[in-house]
């Protein structure tokens, strides 16, 4: 008869064996709390605007773009200290009226919501991508990268990055390009014009190689015409009301491998169910107010704040207003499928 063995020795004996092996840099597995589903060290909280805004302004007016290669202000997450949830960065910058930042490039994937202003530009890969409040902006691994601000007014805008993620995986390169920054190429971006038609893509074409999306910008024009549309006709996801989420235009996979990103209408008066996912969510609110209830706490949130829902916590959304509202969102959804780590589950009762 094969069972699993009980052996007789002292505390001591066991004491005395471990603080050996503590000497040879090993460790016995059988006293290491293993939990049985995980537990963010990030934790739920909200960046509001009204907070935000004066103090991102302020760095305008101690620092310049040439001390500060990047004039940011990570949102920090209490529970982990570095980004706003456990693998994603959810930063807030300013460019005044009149300035450039310097062109460079990094491993880390990153992405611009445009928060404020009238008409600055980032310059992706030789790629002029006007900004206008609203639209994403996605700046790839490894691509080359710098803005300026040739309007009349300062620019803000949401840059989302996989940092804590490269940190984690040690991944992480970067590099200046030669010159201040990149000649641009005539015109404006056009991927827009090339991939936005509707399910058609440029036959003569090869598909792209890259694992990422080859159109650079999505505008909030397109993305709310499409929420509406789809608000009249469906009822969307019980979790998030009608979300749709930005793709690669060709394979209709994620913006990047690392991120994800969505944009999702709650109706007026809309009270999701509650779920969770492996993912962690950073949220931007576009416009209008409400809260969401992270594992029993209230986020309460207005236009412009960022909230962040860490992995595995049960979120609902709740549209307090009888007017819509829009939120963007960045996953790490497209990094976990890839593993094999994506888990979903309902709320026992439907909501919290
Ligand atoms: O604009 O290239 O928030 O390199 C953090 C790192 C923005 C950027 C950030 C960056 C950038």
């Amino acid at each position: 008869m094969l069972k699993r063995s009980s052996i007789q020795r002292s505390n001591e004996e066991l004491k005395a064996y471990f603080a050996d092996l503590a000497v040879q840099n090993l460790r016995p597995l059988w006293t290491v709390d293993q939990p049985k589903e995980p537990k963010s060290k990030a934790v739920p909280y909200v960046w509001h605007w009204r907070d935000l805004r004066s103090r991102v302004m302020r760095a305008a007016e101690l620092v310049g773009t040439e001390e500060a290669e990047r004039r940011v202000l990570v949102l920090t997450n209490p529970g982990t200290q570095w980004g706003a949830a456990n693998t994603l960065l959810a930063n807030i910058q300013v460019v005044l009226p009149g300035e450039t930042v310097r062109a460079h490039r990094h491993t880390n994937a990153a992405l611009r919501f445009i928060i404020e202003g009238k008409s600055g530009y980032t310059v992706v890969d030789g790629q002029r991508c006007p900004m206008i409040p609203g639209d994403l902006v996605i700046t790839p691994s490894w691509s080359w990268h710098d803005h300026a601000n040739d309007s009349d007014v300062p620019m803000l805008w949401l840059d989302g990055l996989d940092g804590p993620l490269v940190r984690m995986l040690e991944v992480g390169f970067r590099e200046d390009y030669p010159e201040e920054i990149q000649p641009a190429c005539e015109g404006n971006d056009n991927s827009q014009s090339r991939y936005a038609s509707g399910g058609l893509l440029p036959a003569w074409e090869a598909a792209p190689s890259t694992p990422h999306t080859p159109m650079y910008r999505y505008p909030l024009k397109q993305a709310k015409a499409a929420l509406e549309r789809l608000a009249a006709q469906e009822t969307g996801s019980l979790y998030d009301g009608v979300i749709l989420e930005y793709t690669n235009p060709v394979t209709g996979g994620p913006v990047m491998p690392t991120i994800g990103c969505y944009i999702q209408l709650l109706r007026g008066g809309e009270h999701t169910e509650a779920h969770r996912h492996t993912s962690c969510v950073c949220y931007h609110v576009v416009e209008g107010s409400g809260y969401t209830l992270v594992d029993g706490q209230r986020l309460e949130w207005e236009e412009k704040d960022v909230l962040s829902v860490p992995g595995w916590a049960f979120h609902e959304h709740v549209n307090t207003t009888d007017r819509p509202a829009v939120l963007f969102s960045l996953t790490d959804i497209p990094a976990k499928r890839a593993l094999g780590y994506y888990r979903e589950q309902a709320h026992y009762s439907g909501r919290q």
